[in-house]
């Protein structure tokens, strides 16, 4: 049993009613379960396999869902550059392990659900690029057309790529992320197509499992600090969310600290922490590198806010040449390979334990939320090309010394 709640107000929608947000105030509403009503044990999920789906009774799909196989991603241990950054306790989860390359999926696979248990006849999303990238797979799974705005020429080459091959409809507009976002709420409120970006709130149910995955993960033992990507902020509010579900069911007893990174070019949630504002100042042109949270306006960062100020979290910002390096030192030193954005929320760790700002002892969990293979055209603009030489082995050898 659940309902839809505004973060705001408090209003109360009943779950199948197709909205996105406010009648009342205007603000993005939150899926309220009855908890009590819910009957499981840790016991019971710790016997499932590891994935989205275990944790089924804090999720609103009700049938079969339409799924990919999504969650169960690795929680790698960052040996060499926690030893360098004197934090024995430092992991990654690697979202980037999906069944399209990105955490996306974890939100898709309940969210393309609900627009089938919804009756919706077909689907929408804007995006930076993976949200359609998983919108457009998970549509084609569920035998939904599926339309996505993209900001022309601002996408990287794998995200468009999946899009275009799992059968979207793929609009570039002229302009960046957070007008295509206002364009296709208008659209879906107008033409009655089912939104999935993360104003939805079901979606955003799925990637709070990513946090009791890195629990699970973790022997039962809650992280000391949870830090993740922030453009939207719809994930660390999702994964916010979940974690005070555990805790009102009395699973764990405390929160991680909830750990916000943006790029510099695009970091009004970090401003809004710095400068304790209740009310976030949109970025007008944001610009990173990182395009995947090239986001000026995060529609998310309400809840974003709380998220961080009620853990006693913090946000930081990093530079496109830090998140670079530390993509470099991901795939070189540990073996991870993930996109620009991702690596910044370990960037942001090495920021902060630079600046003394983390205590030695503490266990993070770091989201690297996409895969390497997303932005080839980053990959192939940092590193030295392949050498070509002659088909023989003097010239191999030659190419070796
Ligand atoms: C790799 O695909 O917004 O803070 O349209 O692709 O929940 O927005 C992507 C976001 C982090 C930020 N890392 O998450 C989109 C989109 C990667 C991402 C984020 C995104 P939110």
């Amino acid at each position: 049993m659940y309902r839809l709640v505004c973060v705001h107000c408090g209003a109360t929608y009943s779950p199948d009613q197709i909205i996105y947000t406010c009648n009342r105030c205007g603000h993005l509403l939150t899926v309220e379960y009855d908890l009590d009503g819910i009957d499981v044990s840790r016991d019971e999920w710790n016997r499932r396999p590891l994935s989205v789906w275990r944790y089924r009774e804090l999720l609103p799909v009700r049938g079969e869902p339409v799924s990919l196989q999504e969650g169960g991603t690795p929680l790698y241990h960052l040996k060499t550059i926690g030893k360098e950054l004197g934090l024995p306790e430092l992991y990654a989860k690697h979202e980037g392990m999906n069944p399209t390359g990105s955490f996306k999926d974890r939100g898709m696979t309940v969210g393309v659900s609900m627009a089938r248990e919804l009756g919706m006849k077909s689907v929408a999303c804007a995006s930076t690029g993976n949200t359609s990238a998983s919108l457009a797979a998970y549509a084609a799974k569920g035998g939904i057309p599926c339309v996505v705005l993209l900001p022309a020429g601002k996408v990287a080459l794998g995200k468009v790529a999946q899009a275009l091959m799992h059968g979207a409809r793929v609009i570039s507009i002229r302009g960046n992320f957070d007008r295509a976002l206002e364009m296709v709420h208008e659209l879906c409120i107008s033409h009655g197509l089912y939104l999935l970006n993360s104003v939805n709130p079901y979606r955003l149910e799925g990637q709070k499992t990513i946090g009791f995955e890195a629990i699970d993960q973790l022997g039962g033992e809650v992280p000391d600090r949870m830090v993740l990507p922030v453009g939207n902020a719809g994930n660390i509010s999702a994964v916010y969310k979940g974690l005070r579900e555990l805790e009102a069911l009395g699973f764990i007893d405390r929160l991680p600290m909830m750990t916000g990174i943006q790029a510099a070019g695009s970091a009004p949630v970090v401003k809004a922490i710095e400068q304790n504002l209740d009310v976030l100042v949109p970025e007008a042109a944001p610009e990173t590198i990182a395009t995947a949270i090239r986001i000026g306006a995060p529609v998310n960062a309400e809840k974003a806010l709380v998220a961080i100020r009620e853990t006693g979290g913090t946000a930081a910002s990093v530079t496109d040449e830090e998140i670079l390096a530390m993509q470099r030192d991901l795939a070189r030193k540990e073996g991870i390979g993930v996109e620009p954005a991702s690596a910044a929320s370990v960037a942001g760790i090495r920021k902060l334990a630079e600046l003394g700002l983390i205590d030695k002892d503490e266990r993070i969990v770091c989201v690297v939320t996409g895969h390497l293979l997303k932005d080839p055209e980053t990959v192939v603009r940092q590193c030295e090309p392949p050498t070509e030489i002659d088909a023989d082995l003097p010239s191999l050898l030659s190419a070796l010394r």
